[in-house]
This record gives structure tokens, sequence and C-alpha cells, in this order.
């Protein structure tokens, strides 16, 4: 079975960015050549209860051009949707949201079975996930490939806060690693993990099969935290493949350069590196860009503005920068550097010390 796999899309209102995304995603798993079988969305599918009429409405058209329209697109595949902590009460067991788009909720444990596969998922619930451990098991079958769908928040390193959009300091449904060892599903789908891509394998001991956990990210941003191009995760259960999907979804990106007196070349290098990374992203407009510039520069300030507009070419960018042209030329400054030249000094303990010398003297 072919699966691509998302969650946290956060829809706000139709045709916004994220509305966009969840189109775009549709658009993926639509051509041939993913050729996938099932769409799954881990929650958040909404982001809250206003205007909450009208997307429903806006999304069944969605959902209904990418799975009932023959003629364009291909739709053979079924979408699979549980409630996350931001829309665990928006969803209605009776909404129809199109053909083979399925919610699972409901229940505390819900099951839909396809040929070799066996979905369960777990709606959200403001609770301990003990409480459906035994449900998770009696729903396991031996004959099928069993994949997990849950809204959770893992005890994997990864998992630090600021990676969970504007709601790090809520861990939803925690679920340790030994909880899911002991479970066994040969995937677990998750979401509320809004910044990273996370595949991790787990297993019940070195020679047994391996598990995976996946989180995909937001495919779209949300905050400032879901930083870099947006991905899915396509999953080939017989292939035994796990891939990310890049997104041509909007996107955050942003970069801090540090400015060294005595080696402005390289600040206006990295800068020149980040720009042209976003650049066709930019003028594509899925880019919102966030450049700071600080530290000391040894030109004078108008030349050094002219230069990094040159590069940016109509990006915004902070400039903190403090010219410190005087304290280069002072006798003394030009002395100590030699020195340091000289000492036998690993090239960023110089820099270091360095700068440390710009600070301290900056204003004398
Ligand atoms: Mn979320």
């Amino acid at each position: 079975m072919k699966i691509i796999h998302t969650a946290d899309i956060h829809l706000n209102k139709p045709n916004d960015e994220r509305y966009q995304a969840l189109e775009f995603i549709l658009k993926e798993c639509s051509v041939d050549r993913y050729n996938i079988d099932l769409l799954t969305i881990s929650g958040d599918l909404y982001d809250n209860k206003k205007d909450i009429f009208n997307l429903k409405r806006a999304l069944k058209e969605l959902f209904e051009k990418y799975l009932e329209k023959d003629s364009i697109f291909k739709p053979k595949f079924t979408v699979l949707i549980i409630p996350g902590n931001h829309d665990e009460d928006l969803y209605d067991a009776k909404d129809y949201l199109g053909r083979n788009v399925e919610l699972l909720c409901g229940n505390d444990v819900c099951i839909k079975d396809f040929e070799d596969v066996r979905i369960v998922g777990v709606p959200f619930f403001k609770g301990d996930f003990d409480s459906v451990i035994s449900d998770l098991e009696d729903a396991r079958v031996d004959s099928k490939i069993n994949i997990l769908m849950v809204h959770c928040t893992l005890d994997f390193p990864e998992f630090n806060k600021g990676g969970f959009g504007d709601e790090g300091k809520y861990r939803y449904l925690p679920i340790s690693t030994e909880q899911l060892v002991y479970l066994d599903y040969d995937y677990v789908l998750a979401g509320h993990f809004h910044s990273k891509f996370i595949e991790k394998p787990y297993q019940k001991s070195p020679d047994s099969k391996k598990n995976w956990f996946i989180n995909p990210g937001s495919p779209v941003k949300v905050t400032n935290n879901e930083r870099g191009k947006r991905k899915l995760c396509l999953i080939d259960t017989e292939e035994k493949l796990i891939k990310p999907i890049i997104l041509d979804t909007f996107y955050y990106d942003s970069c801090q350069i540090t400015f060294h007196p005595y080696k402005m070349n390289e600040g206006f290098k990295q800068l020149e590196n980040f720009v042209n990374i976003v650049r066709k992203d930019w003028d594509k407009k899925i880019v919102e860009v966030e450049i700071d510039i600080n530290g000391y520069i040894s030109i004078p300030e108008v030349k050094f503005k002219e230069k990094i507009d040159k590069i940016c070419e109509g990006m915004k960018y902070n400039n903190k920068t403090l010219q410190v042209i005087e304290l280069m030329n002072k006798p003394l400054f030009k002395r100590f550097k030699e020195l340091l030249e000289q000492k036998e000094l690993e090239n960023y303990k110089k820099d270091q010390i360095l700068n440390f010398v710009v600070e301290a003297f900056k204003n004398y």
C-alpha cells in the first residue's frame, strides 16, 4: 500500500496559503508518479471553529475536485482524518466531506481495514494514553500491516519545545517509546510536532522487526517555528520505503549574519549564499524571509548598505551593525592584531579574541 502522510495544516479560511497547501497536497496525491492508495491527516486539519461552516463547505468542494472528477484526475485514493487538539470538537461523525473522505472519530479507537493493511485511528482526547492501550492491543491484527494514526507528543529528544508551533507549553497526549514498543504497530503516523520531519525506527529487541514512528511536520508555515521547506511523507508498505516529499507550499526561512570588520567578504558571502537558496521561492512568493545582520563593519555605512541592498534585491533585512573604521585604524588595535596573528592559535579562537577586543574598545 502506498500512503502519503501529513498533519497540522491548521486551515483558517478558504483560499489562504494553508488552504492552497492542502490543494497542493491533493494535487501531489493525484499524480501518477506516486500512485497512492491513501492520504492520512493525523490531526489539526482545522485551526479553530471560527468560520468552520464555510471552511467545511469549501473543503468538500476541494475534496470533490480531486476525488470525484474522473476526467481530470485519477480519484482512486482514500483520505483518512483524525481530530487533533485544535479541532477535536470541530467534527461531527455525520460530516460528509466527499467521496472516499473518512473521519476516524466517534469512538476511542477507530478501525479502517484495507486488503493487507489495518489503520487504527485514535481521535484526540485530553487524557492518558494508557487508557486506550488495551483497545489498541485488541485492534491490532497479526495477518495485516498495522498502522496507528495519532496526534501526540512523544518522548523523543527531537520533540523539544518550540517545535509545536505556538503551543510549546503543552504536551498533548504524551506517549512514551515503551508504550509504542509494547503495542508493536508497524507504523505510527503522527501529528502535532510542527517544525520537523521525523522518521524514527523503534523495535522490541535488536533482532525483532523494525517499526517506524513518522511525524511529517506542518506542510505549510503556521508559525515562524517551522523553518525551511515543508514536507509530506511517502510510505510504501510493500517496498518498506519511507521518503520525504519536499513541497512548494508557503514556508518561512531566516538567517542571522554576524559581520567581522577584518573579514567583511565572509559576511557578504554568507548573505549571498542564503539569498541564493531562497531566491527562486521568493520570486514565486512562497517564502517569508527574515534576515538579521549584526556585528561590526570596517567600510562606510552607506557603502555597506548599498552592497547589502544589491545582494538582497528587494528582500527586507534588519541591520544592526556598527561601523568601527576608526577603531581599526588605531595603532594600538593594529599592533594587537599583528601580535595575535603571530600566535599559534586556531583561527576561530583568534576571531573570538578580536571580536572581544572590538567589543571592548568600540566606544573609545
Ligand atoms: Mn498542530
